[in-house]
């Protein structure tokens, strides 16, 4: 066996190979992880590759109209190529069954940004495959989203200063980036960061599997969200690599082990990194905590391998940052049984129990009377979260803002204007308030609510939907006693900002969007918020937490 080259910024921590218990708890991890459904099935895999080929073709075909109408000759045009590439969960190798595939599509510089929005925007709706169509021209990352052959696709672009983009062109050249386009750079970004996260694990096989643990772990704990302030999948995935590097020889069942406890142990802020940090040939910033205060400020830094390196974790704060090291702790704990034999991988992933946790929670509602508007306004209420968050952690008496990781969404069927003013205060209707998984907000109830009576056909009429989406923040306190005189916490001030925060918004739409924020206590909590959780407590099934 030839040493293993350094991958990292320091040497590995160990190079010795995997015990027969690690390689049998791997098996057993393995084993766990097909149980919770987590890979797609061989014909599943087939059909991505299918849709892949499809997308690549097109691409060329797209150039090659485009060169066509810039008068090029036949030949040039057809040289003109056009190649595909994959990032995201997919390139990486941990996607669920359901995922998307995020493909970036990459062109000559005769053919513009705008052609793809255009031309092969067109294309695509053409096909019989394409569903769901929808081009997002004005996004930070500019993207089309679409269904091809019933699988989601993320769709980005870029537009390199070369004359032809041939099939073996490669991305990982820091100087392909030079007079590029700003939104060309950040849609070569994740491709750029996914290779080279590949690049820099000793054992791809073994990383994937300790990544799809850390994950579904993240996800079952509500620690899964770059918007919310946790962490997202790429920073995820760097951590992961980041222990791969430091134990390149290990099994799957021994990363998620030293996972744990290195990550309960580590030292932030110190920076999590792949590889010491590059200069390179453009005028943008990389990630420098002694040369920029708004580096020095990030809490959790973990850093992008791809030159220009950037913190993926910018929206940590202090109250998230802690919850995850409770987190890392408590998995220590269960990692550890494991190891001797004492517990079962799926003690890893019970589900946190957000609701039951506090005793105060603040409850923020956004509404409006459409679906198409309450899609953006929640989503910015959701970007902004964070912002509250920060404000609340320094109220005194709160030494933790925990935000949930997701929006609740709901349809309520107002038969009267007082129905309505109570659901954009937070309000549910008795069976006429609906929840909704998560883009779903298109689905109508009314045939099911007369079905159960609870509409009627004189009644009808009268009905107007309200769509919400509410977010919770529990607060860990410590009461103050002032003078023998116990304190009340006093949240007007960050509720105010907040509100008037996300009321300056250009899209801000006094009329059509409203906001609601009230504290609530744990026990008042709507119940259907704490169904799910009660589900895992039946005392018949002791400590038969999976479901
Ligand atoms: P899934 O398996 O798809 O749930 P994923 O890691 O592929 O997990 P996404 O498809 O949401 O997650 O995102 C893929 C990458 O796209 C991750 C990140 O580099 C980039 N990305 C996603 N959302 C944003 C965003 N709002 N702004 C900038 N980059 C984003
Ligand atoms: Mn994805
Ligand atoms: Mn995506």
């Amino acid at each position: 066996q030839e040493p293993p080259r350094q991958l990292g910024v320091t040497n590995p921590i160990s190079t010795l190979p995997p015990t027969e218990n690690e390689l049998k708890l791997t098996d057993d991890l393995l084993q766990t992880l097909k149980d919770y459904g987590l890979f797609e099935s061989e014909q599943e895999a087939q059909k991505r590759v299918v849709v892949l080929g499809k997308l690549n073709k097109m691409v060329k075909e797209f150039v090659y109209k485009v060169s066509k109408a810039k008068n090029f000759p036949d030949a040039l045009a057809k040289e003109a190529g056009g190649k595909i590439f994959t990032y995201g969960s997919y390139r990486l190798g941990v996607h669920g069954a359901g995922a998307d595939i995020d493909t970036l599509c990459v062109f000559p510089k005769h053919v513009e940004r705008e052609h793809f929005f255009t031309t092969m925007y067109e294309m695509l709706k053409a096909r019989p495959e394409v569903t769901e169509i929808a081009a997002v021209p004005d996004a930070y990352v500019p993207v089309i989203k679409m269904h091809f052959s019933g699988i989601p696709i993320d769709f980005i672009c870029a537009r390199l200063a070369v004359a032809r983009v041939p099939d073996d062109l490669e991305l990982a050249d820091n100087n392909i980036l030079k007079s590029l386009d700003e939104r060309c750079v950040r849609s070569l970004n994740g491709s750029r960061v996914t290779d080279d996260i590949l690049r820099l694990v000793p054992n791809v096989a073994t990383f994937r599997i300790a990544l799809r643990t850390i994950k579904l772990w993240a996800k079952c704990r509500g620690i899964y969200s770059n918007v919310m302030g946790f962490l997202g999948g790429v920073a995820w995935a760097m951590l992961v690599a980041r222990i791969c590097q430091l134990y390149p020889n290990a099994c799957a069942a021994s990363i998620v082990h030293r996972f744990f406890t290195i990550m309960s142990q580590w030292k932030w802020p110190q920076p999590v990194l792949l590889r010491s940090l590059e200069d390179g040939p453009l005028q943008v910033r990389v990630w420098n905590p002694k040369l920029y205060p708004a580096d020095r400020s990030h809490r959790m830094p973990i850093i992008t391998p791809a030159y220009p390196s950037m913190c993926a974790t910018h929206n940590v704060t202090e109250s998230t940052r802690s919850i995850m090291m409770d987190e890392f702790k408590l998995g220590v704990g269960i990692v550890e049984k494991v190891m001797i034999g004492n517990g079962q991988w799926k003690d890893l992933f019970t589900k946190a129990k957000f609701f039951r946790a506090y005793k105060h929670y603040l409850q923020i509602t956004s509404s409006s009377e459409s679906s198409e508007s309450q899609l953006i306004w929640s989503g910015l209420v959701e970007a902004k979260l964070r912002q509250l968050v920060l404000k609340l952690e320094f109220v005194e008496m709160i030494n933790i803002a925990h935000p949930y990781v997701k929006g609740i969404d709901k349809i309520h069927y107002c038969l009267t204007p007082e129905e309505a003013v109570s659901v954009t205060k937070g309000g549910d209707l008795f069976g006429r308030s609906i929840k909704v998984e998560e883009g779903s907000l298109e689905t109508n109830h009314i045939e099911l609510l007369k079905q159960q009576g609870l509409v009627t056909e004189e009644n009808e009429k009268n009905i107007k939907r309200i769509f919400t989406t509410t977010f919770y923040i529990g607060f860990g306190i410590t009461p103050k006693i002032a003078g023998g005189e116990q304190r009340k916490l006093n949240l007007v001030w960050p509720v105010q900002d907040f509100t008037k925060l996300v009321k300056t918004w250009d899209k801000f739409d006094e009329k059509e969007m409203k906001i609601a924020i009230q504290s609530i206590k744990g026990s008042k909590l709507p119940g259907d918020l704490l169904g799910e959780e009660k589900k895992l407590k039946r005392p018949q099934e002791k400590s038969k937490n999976d479901d």
